[in-house]
C-alpha cells in the first residue's frame, strides 16, 4: 500500500464529508445523500466519484445555479412510472426519495421505471443499483452529462461520458453489477491524471484541433473518445434518447448550452429501470436464478472477473482497514472545512 495513503474510519470520512457540505450550505438530507456516496466509492476505491468530487462543490456551489436545500417532489400516480422532479438539487436525495416507490411498483407490476429530472449529477451509479438489487430487483440506470465525448468517426463533442449501469441480484451481500461511462474513461478519471501530473492513454481523448493526445488537459479542452468505437457511441445516443427526450429532460448538449460557461455540476434527468424477477417467474424463480449463478461460475471457473469484484475486494479489505485517501486530498478536504 502506498505510504501516500492514510486511512480513516468510515465515520471519519462520512463527518469531514457531511462538515464540508454542510458548511457549504446543502439541507442535512442532501449533505447526508451526497457524503454517502462519495465515502463509499472512496472506501470502494472508486476514486473518480469519490472524496475528491467534494473539491468540485465548493465553486459548483457558490456559482448559485444549484438549488442547496430543493425538496424533490414525488409523483407515484402513474401505474408503472415514479416521477422525482429534482427541483434543481443534487439527483442522490431524489433517488432516495423516489426509491420505495420504484421498488412497489416493479414488485407490483414486474416492472417499472423513475424519472428524475431537474437534477445536478456528479455521483456514481452503483450504488443506486446496489440498492434495488438489496430489494431483491434487477435494475438499468442511465444518465447523460455535458457534451464532452465525440461520436465514433466524428471530431466534435455530441455526447456526455453518459454512464450505463446494471445490476443483478445474487444469493449472498454482492449483486452482479457492471457500471461504466460510454467514454474510454470517465471525465473524473482524467480530471484525476492531470491532478497527478500522469499521461493518460491513447484512445481516451483527442486535442482541439482532432489529434490524438496523451495530455488530460489537451483531451479536457479538445474531445474525449467512445469507449468500443461505434458500439460506445451507440450505446451513448442511447442513453441520451432514454434518459433525456423520453423523460421530457435535456441532453448532453442542451445541458451544457444550459450551464453557459458557469462550469458547474451538469444538470439533466435520469432514467431507473427495475424489475422483479419474481414476477416473472413465479415458481420458476430459484430455478432461473441458479441457471444465472452457472453463468457467473463459467466466467469466474476461468479465472476471468467479473466487474464489481475488485470493487466488493476493496470494500471487505478497507472494512478492516477504513477509508483510503491521499495524503494531499486529506489536507484540501480538511483546509475546505475549515475555510
Ligand atoms: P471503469 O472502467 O473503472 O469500470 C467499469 C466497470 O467495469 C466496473 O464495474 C468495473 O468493476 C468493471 N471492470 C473493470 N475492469 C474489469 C475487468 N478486467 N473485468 C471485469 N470487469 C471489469 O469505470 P468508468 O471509468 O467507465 O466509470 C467510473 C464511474 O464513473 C462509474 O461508477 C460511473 O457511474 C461514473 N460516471 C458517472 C457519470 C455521471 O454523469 N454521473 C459520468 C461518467 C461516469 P470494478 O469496479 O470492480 O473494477
Ligand atoms: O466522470 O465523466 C465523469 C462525470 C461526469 C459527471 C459526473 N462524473
Amino acid at each position: 500500500m502506498s505510504a501516500d495513503i492514510e486511512f480513516i474510519p468510515v465515520e471519519d470520512a462520512t463527518k469531514l464529508a457531511t462538515g464540508i457540505l454542510l458548511g457549504l450550505g446543502l439541507s442535512a438530507g442532501h449533505a447526508e445523500a451526497i457524503a454517502r456516496s462519495v465515502v463509499t466509492a472512496q472506501r470502494d476505491e472508486c476514486y473518480s466519484h469519490g472524496l475528491w468530487r467534494l473539491l468540485g462543490f465548493v465553486p459548483t456551489t457558490r456559482k448559485g445555479k444549484v438549488s442547496l436545500n430543493a425538496v424533490p417532489e414525488v409523483d407515484a400516480s402513474a401505474p408503472g412510472v415514479v416521477k422525482v422532479d429534482a427541483r434543481y438539487g443534487y439527483s442522490l436525495l431524489a433517488f432516495r426519495e423516489g426509491l420505495l416507490h420504484l421498488v412497489e411498483k416493479a414488485n407490483t407490476l414486474g416492472i417499472a421505471a423513475m424519472a428524475i429530472n431537474n437534477c445536478y449529477h456528479f455521483s456514481a451509479l452503483w450504488p443506486e443499483v446496489e440498492d434495488i438489487a438489496s430489494a431483491g430487483l434487477v435494475s438499468l440506470v442511465m444518465t447523460p452529462s455535458h457534451s464532452w465525448v465525440a461520436p465514433a468517426g466524428g471530431k466534435k463533442p455530441v455526447f456526455g461520458t453518459n454512464p450505463l449501469a446494471f445490476g443483478w441480484p445474487r444469493p449472498g451481500p454482492n449483486p452482479f453489477v457492471f457500471d461504466f461511462a460510454t467514454s474510454a474513461a470517465a471525465r473524473g478519471e482524467i480530471e484525476l491524471h492531470r491532478r497527478a501530473g500522469k499521461t493518460i492513454p491513447l484512445g481516451w481523448g483527442i486535442d482541439s484541433d482532432g489529434n490524438d493526445t496523451t495530455d488530460p488537459t489537451e483531451a479536457l479542452k479538445g474531445a474525449m473518445l467512445t469507449f468500443g468505437g461505434h458500439k460506445g457511441s451507440a450505446l451513448s445516443a442511447m442513453i441520451e434518447l432514454m434518459a433525456g427526450p423520453l423523460i421530457a429532460d435535456m441532453t448532453s448538449a442542451e445541458s451544457m448550452a444550459f450551464d453557459d460557461g458557469a462550469g458547474v455540476t451538469p444538470c439533466h434527468g435520469e432514467l431507473i429501470i427495475a424489475l422483479d424477477p419474481k414476477v416473472f417467474l413465479g415458481g420458476a424463480m430459484a430455478e432461473n436464478m441458479q441457471r444465472a449463478e452457472k453463468m457467473f461460475d463459467a466466467i469466474t471457473g476461468q479465472g476471468a472477473r467479473l466487474p464489481s469484484q475488485r470493487r466488493y475486494e476493496a470494500r471487505a479489505r478497507n472494512r478492516e482497514l477504513g477509508v483510503p485517501v491521499q495524503k494531499s486530498l486529506l489536507v484540501e478536504l480538511r483546509e475546505t472545512l475549515a475555510s
